[in-house]
């Protein structure tokens, strides 16, 4: 388990429907897939997410993208402003099924936070990567408005598995303290990126915690 959690009892649960017990899911869960991913998605207790692309697609993308997600106002609260508050995101995922025996393979699963700045004029986004092929591995750099943690290595076989991350503590590592204070929390994003692969990702109990940061004085 990945855990660099700062334990806080004065949290609170942000996020709505992170269990999928809703009779509808639909108004706190989006699903969205590049042009030429095939894909399906069942929410029962839990969300299910397959997404498979065997050639064809964009030849100037290195991968597709299927991504399920909650956004402000859609699974989260109408606004998350960061600073002054301490956030923990916590969720379990079980891969279900890969195939990545192609040579040009690409295969990426990650829980995707995006922040972000000036109203909305700038997207970071702060990705958690439970799973990289071979492939991917050799060709992920952070740039530009990306950066990202390996919180696992995760495999069909582990089942599920349960991640918890001081969002916070990671995103002030990689962007900044002014940056955090200036940011406001737009959404999470099981993504899956690929090409010429297939992956079947389950995913439950997504906790998107919030609580003030004790003033100091
Ligand atoms: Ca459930």
């Amino acid at each position: 388990m990945f855990n660099i959690l700062v334990s806080e009892t004065n949290h609170s649960l942000l996020n709505v429907d992170g269990d999928f017990s809703q009779v509808d899911d639909s108004p706190y869960w989006w699903v969205w897939c590049s042009d030429g991913v095939e894909y399906s998605y069942s929410f029962t207790d839990k969300g299910i997410l397959q997404a498979e692309i065997w050639g064809g697609g964009d030849p100037e993308r290195k991968y597709q993208l299927a991504t399920v997600k909650q956004y402000i106002g859609h699974g989260l609260p109408s606004a998350i402003m960061l600073k002054g508050k301490q956030i923990n995101l916590e969720f379990d995922a079980s891969i279900l099924d890969i195939n990545i025996t192609h040579r040009e393979e690409f295969l990426r699963l990650t829980m995707v936070v995006c922040v972000h700045l000036d109203g909305g004029k700038r997207h970071l986004y702060t990705e958690y990567d439970f799973y990289q092929s071979p492939n991917c591995r050799r060709n992920i750099f952070e740039g530009g408005n990306f950066r990202y943690y390996v919180i696992g290595e995760q495999t069909i076989e582990d089942g599920w598995v349960h991640y918890e991350i001081d969002f916070t503590k990671t995103f002030i590592n990689k962007w900044g303290g002014p940056t955090y204070d200036a940011g406001n929390l737009q959404a999470i994003i099981f993504t899956i990126e690929l090409k010429n692969a297939n992956a079947t990702l389950c995913f439950d109990n997504i906790k998107l915690l919030g609580g003030d940061i004790p003033v100091v004085s």
